[in-house]
């Protein structure tokens, strides 16, 4: 059997890594984008150096993604390439709707110049919710954009509806709520809550200044994530769906459980500090599964604790090395 080949745009980044140790694990060919292929080579997650492709492509470019997908002949397309900062999803709108919206559009008309049987997929987000009127969110939900990631999001996925109709093009949107692991960035609050409580145990730090407590996230494990992605590739029709894990915590749940993972109490380090404040939604993001796990037979197997637990154990690796 011919050997498939998958393109990752953001192969550096968290769910572009975990979608390429995916695909390698079940015999994929996988050839990764990245604006600057050197730079690219430095940040790939450790293994993948000697097992993936990287070629240039910068997201702004028409031509580059056309040449790309009439050389390689991949037959699955991830797209993973964003602005995807959470406190900076106001900053440069102009970028954000270049990149994360228009973007797709460009790899959506190249799948239709060249070859419209490649199979796309595309990481929505559940910003695009943003002020939803109803909780939990479904596929059938309005969308209801504040910021300008979750509009350029929107735009993307909207652009994903039109190609599937007017040209049958296999192209799916995964609506991707809050999703985590060891790989994520500080700028993060998971991540932020997660290293820093290693550093207070190793008596490196005394405290963790964070914004609202109270703030609820759908939280999951990337590599959950990733493996529902696949899945919807592998269907017989295409289509979108929401990935999350159904249920909210709160940022002090994530505080108890990683500081009581270490024996510590987040009551005695924790302060509150404004200007990581955001205003708390009225209405929660959190995501109906009941789709996905009938069609996909897709569930997240790593659970809340479980995530805390991964992370805190990389940090706590990190630092030993
Ligand atoms: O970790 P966060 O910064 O993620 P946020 O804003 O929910 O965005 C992430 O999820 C979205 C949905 O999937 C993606 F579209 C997006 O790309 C990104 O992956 O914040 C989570 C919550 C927020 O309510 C925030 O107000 O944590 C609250 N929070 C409280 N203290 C904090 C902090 N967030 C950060 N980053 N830092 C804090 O000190």
């Amino acid at each position: 059997m011919k050997q498939p080949v998958a393109l990752i745009t953001g192969i550096t980044g968290q769910d572009g890594s975990y979608m390429a140790e995916f695909l390698l694990g079940k015999g994929y060919r996988v050839i990764g984008t990245a604006r600057n292929i050197q730079k690219a080579k430095l940040t790939l997650s450790g293994g993948l150096l000697d097992k993936v492709e990287v070629v240039e492509w910068d997201m702004l470019e028409q031509q580059g993604i056309e040449g790309i997908l009439s050389h390689y002949h991949p037959s699955e397309i991830y797209n993973y390439a964003a602005y995807s900062s959470g406190s900076g999803m106001f900053d440069y709108p102009v970028e954000i709707g270049d990149v994360n919206g228009l973007a797709v559009a460009r790899i959506l008309e190249a799948i239709y110049k060249v070859n419209v049987g490649i199979r796309f997929c595309q990481a929505s987000s559940s910003e695009m919710f943003g002020n939803a009127s109803t909780s939990p969110q479904s596929e059938t939900t309005p969308f209801c954009p504040r910021t300008p990631y979750g509009s350029a999001k929107l735009y993307a996925h909207s652009m994903i509806g039109i190609y599937r109709q007017r040209y049958n093009i296999f192209a799916c949107s995964a609506i991707l709520y809050n999703h985590e692991s060891p790989r994520r960035g500080l700028n993060f609050v998971t991540k932020k809550i997660t290293h820093e409580v290693v550093k207070i145990k190793l008596g490196l730090s005394n405290k963790l200044q964070l914004g609202n407590l109270d703030a609820r996230r759908d939280w999951g494990f990337a590599g959950d994530y990733v493996r529902g992605m696949w899945l919807m590739l592998q269907q017989k029709k295409a289509d979108d769906f929401i990935l999350a894990t159904g249920e909210t915590h709160s940022v002090r749940d994530l505080c108890e459980s990683a500081f009581g993972h270490l024996g510590l109490n987040y009551r005695d380090y924790v302060e509150m500090n404004d200007s990581d404040c955001r205003p708390v939604e009225s209405v929660q993001l959190v995501g109906d599964i009941d789709k996905a796990k009938r069609i996909l037979k897709w569930v997240p197997e790593i659970g809340f604790h479980g995530l805390i637990q991964l992370m805190i154990d990389a940090d706590i690796q990190s630092f030993e090395n």
